[in-house]
């Protein structure tokens, strides 16, 4: 299907309307991303994105993760206008206490929600580590006739999430594990907080991923059409290579008094509203989806829902041919285990001369044995901490059904990368250094 220009760049106005109204109603949040990486969220939401609103964690769906937590009412919005259990009522909540739609956002507050995501850099992490577990499921599960998990896990991260240090660790990682389901979008709109990103950042970022063995692509984050030309192609590489697209946006497209210099990052636009609204063509009526644009989305999603169908046939008869393998992926996911899973652990008196990492080593081993999802990793010291799963093989580039994870000397991006693993719902993860 062809990209609707009209109606996506109606609805990608209609969400600047939403971001506006509801930072101006709650007096806070962030206006910049929102209104910025308005066409690449349409292009994601109202085009490309395989994901079902009506069943939001759906093992098969592409995963979208906005590291850049702060910019919330993108995610917001756009699970508004595709369908999930966000309504304009919980929109006008933005930033309330108990609310669905809270400043950064949360993974157990909100459907739609992958990651609980606003510490800069973190959620890159746990996209990488939703990617693993994605390539573990592939191994454990796909048959030739059954791709059970065949997704992609797009993340987007602005200048803030490249400079912690923490998604360096993570995406060195995914550049060396061979990671081509990660998709990775760089808001590149040359702002952060304070003041223009180049006052603290000159790198060529897109070389430094390289470097990681990304491939890197670069475009117009406003042009749809070369977004979308871009994604496919990240979407088909299928290389041995995480992908990267540096998308060139306007941090808070649609509020020209502040667009493109860090005033836009945060509230400060939302005191231009009513000329901004009038500008991106809204009417008076606050919290505005056109009829049109409802009808484009309640399109969308039926086609959503067939693909959904088609996926949903296969694993059905997956599940009928494979039922062991069904079981087992059913406890993994209900994260049931054997009733009598401690009387497995061996007992030490309590005067035991062992040193723990010992102990810990010989109650792993038999918990293992029990959980054949239990993941096991170390940064660079299975060797002292003795935590390696004995028979359970090596995480690499070619195979994915290992269980020891070799984090390198990645305190932080480990931590996150695990995080992701668990967000992934299949397997449990744990890891030391
Ligand atoms: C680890 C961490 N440090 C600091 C912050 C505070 N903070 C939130 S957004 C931001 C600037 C981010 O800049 P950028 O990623 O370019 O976002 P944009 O201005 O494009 O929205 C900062 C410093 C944070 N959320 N997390």
């Amino acid at each position: 299907m062809s990209l609707d220009i009209t109606s996506l760049s109606r609805a990608a106005n209609e969400a600047r309307g939403l971001a506006i109204d509801a930072v101006h109603a709650s007096k806070s949040g962030h206006l910049g991303l929102p209104l910025g990486c308005a066409e690449i969220a349409a292009v994601l939401y109202g085009h490309e994105l395989k994901h079902n609103p009506d069943e939001p964690r759906w093992i098969g769906r592409d995963y979208f993760i906005l590291s850049a937590g702060h910019g919330s009412m993108l995610l917001y919005a756009w699970l508004n206008l595709s369908g999930y259990d966000v309504t304009m009522d919980d929109i006008r909540a933005f930033r309330q206490l108990h609310s669905k739609t809270p400043g950064h956002p949360e993974y157990f507050e909100t459907p739609g929600v992958e990651c609980t995501t606003g510490p800069l850099g973190q959620g890159l992490g746990n996209a990488v580590g939703v990617a693993v577990a994605a390539k573990m499921a592939a191994a454990r599960f796909n048959t030739p006739e059954h791709q059970i998990f065949d997704q992609h896990i797009i993340c987007l991260a602005g200048d803030g999430c490249m400079q912690e240090g923490v998604s360096a660790e993570a995406c060195a990682f995914a550049g060396h594990f061979g990671l081509d389901n990660l998709i990775l979008i760089y808001d590149a709109n040359a702002v952060t907080l304070d003041a223009m990103a180049a006052a603290t950042q000159s790198e060529d970022t897109g070389k430094r991923f390289q470097a990681y063995g990304f491939d890197v692509q670069k475009v117009d984050g406003q042009d749809m059409v070369a977004f979308l030309r871009a994604l496919k192609k990240a979407k088909a590489r299928d290389n041995g290579k995480p992908q990267m697209i540096i998308a060139q946006t306007l941090i808070g497209k649609g509020i020209p008094e502040v667009a493109g210099t860090a005033k836009a990052h945060g509230e400060a636009g939302a005191k231009f509203a009513d000329e901004a609204r009038k500008n991106l063509a809204l009417p008076e009526e606050h919290y505005f989806v056109s009829q049109e644009t409802r009808d484009y989305f309640a399109k969308h999603k039926k086609a959503l829902l067939r693909q959904y169908k088609r996926w949903e046939k296969m694993y059905r008869d997956w599940r009928a041919k494979h039922p062991d393998q069904a079981q087992l992926l059913d406890d993994a996911i209900d994260k049931k285990v054997p009733a009598d899973l401690l009387s497995k652990v061996p007992a030490f008196p309590a005067d035991a001369k062992i040193a723990t990492r010992k102990a810990g080593s010989e109650a792993l081993q038999p918990l293992a044995r029990e959980m054949p999802f239990l993941i096991s990793g170390s940064a660079d010291l299975h060797g002292s901490t003795l935590n390696y799963i004995e028979g359970g093989e090596d995480f690499s580039r070619d195979n994915h059904k290992g269980r020891n994870i070799h984090f390198g000397i990645r305190e932080h991006g480990m931590c996150a990368i695990m995080n992701g693993i668990g967000y992934h719902g299949v397997f449990r993860a744990s890891g030391a250094t």
